[in-house]
């Protein structure tokens, strides 16, 4: 891995797009090309993407954002980079270029942070009374009902 860019131990900066970092106590310039501070000599794998450069944290956005060949969930563990974005959230999913989304969420909820909430027949699916109170509702107006109890309110056993 190349040295961080713009190091105490360099010369300072002569031109605005110019760069000088110190690689084994040689110095070298380069243009930084989009300005995150790192020129390819130096270790800079992608020269045309800010987000991308050595040092950088791995997020969930399709990019090598560390620069170690690794991108998003093949180098950083989903469960580190993808926080959970709601209390209804079982699972968190890295999609690349589309972030991190819920993968599972708690019975009764869906959306991409399971921030919605199912009802069954205009009740709330966290309602002690959503399905008749025997079974749960699982999906847009779907209950599923306990042993015993069937119709689409689980009303009749
Ligand atoms: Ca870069
Ligand atoms: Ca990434
Ligand atoms: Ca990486």
């Amino acid at each position: 891995m190349g040295l961080r860019a713009r190091s105490l131990t360099c010369p300072p900066i002569v031109q605005s797009d110019c760069t000088v970092v110190c690689q084994d106590g040689i110095c070298v310039e380069g243009v930084d090309g989009d300005g995150d501070g790192w020129i390819v000599a130096a270790g800079g794998c992608d020269d045309n993407d800010p987000d991308v450069f050595p040092g950088n944290p791995e997020i969930c956005d399709g990019k090598d954002n560390d620069c170690n060949g690794k991108v998003d969930q093949l180098d950083v563990d989903v469960s580190i980079m993808c926080l959970p974005g709601g209390q209804n959230v079982l699972e968190m999913e890295c999609y690349g270029v589309e972030g991190c989304r819920a993968a599972e969420c708690v019975s009764g909820y869906y959306g991409d942070n399971c921030e919605n909430e199912y009802s069954c027949n205009g009740i709330a699916a966290s309602a002690p009374t959503v399905c008749s109170g025997n079974g749960a509702c699982v999906d847009q107006n779907v209950c599923l009902c306990n042993s015993g109890w069937w119709g689409s309110e689980c009303d009749q056993n």
